[in-house]
């Protein structure tokens, strides 16, 4: 049985990669950060396995990272925790350096520490931020780095010290340079899941607008739970190297706003320009989609596609094995289901207040 470390196991990627990595029979670890709230969302479901197992740590702190390293010994390491929100890091630019650049200096040297730099094979969550301001496109591992944020920047320092390691010591280690997935588990704040959820709570008469950044942003969108496999591929390999991950197709955050809204049977149609721009509901000319300057960025990555045919050569993998319609719908479907149960338990708590104020129930 191979032992697996997972950093960032309760993000999106950290639960899709320990459930595919608990199938294939790995002892799975997860690096978890102390909160005064215990909620880990998507790896509940997980808690509880025999071979699924969670240690307190941060990638702010060598010392606890040694002591993790040192107690599981692992085969392989996953480095997925980050500050993963280009937006913040413009609000928190010297955090981001710290987890997002420091802390995978950290990784490799306490890898190296524990005496693992032989045996222990290691996979760094590079980004397709990295190209920044793309300097060609279709971008692929040719393509010169042009990092255009804080947390660009920060992931760049990640990328290059994972490639000294490999060079000067001769570590297994590889920078997947992924760019953006999505899907039902994705955080929030990130704009496909933003536009999901806004699509289903307006579909449900629980929001009235959607307030939105750059819509002619265009992204390389896949599913995360087709990339996770991605990671694990390249650790497989006989030798350690970098790969672009992507679908090779591109799409405007204004057409995704458009797919979402339909596959909850509302028609958009934008008119205007810049931060006048609106999207009206074709049927009743109600406003439905409003551009806010909030959410513009002081340096905004607008032109990122992938061409993953080294990842699809060497590797593999499939990178259509998910289509950009399918995603979408898989994201309003599930952010439908989410919206539904939450009026559901809404009511049901409205109902129980009322019967315990009214002595119904005692
Ligand atoms: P995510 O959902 O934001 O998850 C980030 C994870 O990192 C969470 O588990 C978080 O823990 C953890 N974390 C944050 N700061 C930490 C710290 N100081 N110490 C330890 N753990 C910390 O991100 P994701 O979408 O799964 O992405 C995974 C990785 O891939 C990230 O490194 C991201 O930058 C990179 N990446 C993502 C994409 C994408 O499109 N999703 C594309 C390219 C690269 P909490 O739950 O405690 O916050
Ligand atoms: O969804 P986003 O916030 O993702 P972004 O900035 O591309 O970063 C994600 O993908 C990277 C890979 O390329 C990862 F490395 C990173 O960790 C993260 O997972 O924004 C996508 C685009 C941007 O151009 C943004 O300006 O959408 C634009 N946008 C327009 N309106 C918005 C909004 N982004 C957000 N978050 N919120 C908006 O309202």
């Amino acid at each position: 049985m191979k032992t697996a470390l997972i950093t960032g196991i309760t993000g999106q990627d950290g639960s899709y990669l320990s459930e595919f990595l608990l199938e294939k029979g790995y002892d799975v670890h997860g690096v978890i950060r102390r909160s005064s709230v215990d909620y880990r969302e998507r790896i509940e479901h997980l808690e509880g396995h025999a071979n699924f197992h969670l240690h307190y740590g941060d990638l702010g702190d060598s010392l606890g990272i040694i002591q993790v390293i040192n107690k599981v010994r692992p085969d392989e390491i996953y480095n997925l925790a980050a500050q993963s929100h280009v937006q913040v890091s413009f609000d928190s630019p010297e955090y981001t350096a710290n987890v997002d650049a420091t802390g995978v200096l950290r990784i490799l040297e306490a890898v190296r520490q524990c005496g693992l730099e032989k045996t222990c094979r290691i996979y760094q969550a590079s980004t397709s931020e990295l190209y920044g301001r793309v300097e060609e496109v279709p971008q692929n591992e040719d393509t010169p780095f042009h990092p255009y944020s804080p947390y660009a920047v920060a992931k760049l320092y990640g990328f290059w010290i994972v490639k000294e390691y490999r060079d000067a010591y001769n570590m297994f280690c590889c920078n997947g340079i992924l760019f953006n997935h999505e899907s039902e588990r994705r955080g929030e704040t990130f704009v496909t899941r933003k536009i999901t959820l806004a699509a289903a709570r307006i579909a449900q008469g629980k929001q009235d607008k959607l307030y939105i950044g750059n819509l002619s942003s265009m992204r390389d969108w896949g599913y995360a739970k087709d990339y996770v496999e991605c990671m694990w591929l390249m650790l497989q390999q006989d030798k350690a190297d970098d790969y672009v991950i992507a679908t090779g197709e591109q799409h405007s955050v204004r057409e995704f706003c458009q797919l979402a809204f339909r596959e909850v049977g509302i028609e958009l149609e934008f008119k205007g320009e810049g931060e006048d721009e609106k999207g009206y509901e074709k049927s009743t000319g109600r406003v439905l989609v409003e551009v806010s300057p909030d959410f513009y960025r002081p340096t905004d990555v607008v032109n990122l596609w992938g061409d993953p045919t080294k990842a699809k050569t060497r590797l593999g993998w499939n990178p259509s094995k998910t289509p950009f319609a399918e995603l979408v719908k898989l994201m309003v479907q599930s952010d439908m289901r989410k919206v539904a149960a939450d009026g559901v338990a809404a009511r049901v708590r409205m109902n129980l207040e009322e019967y315990l104020e009214k002595g119904i129930i005692k």
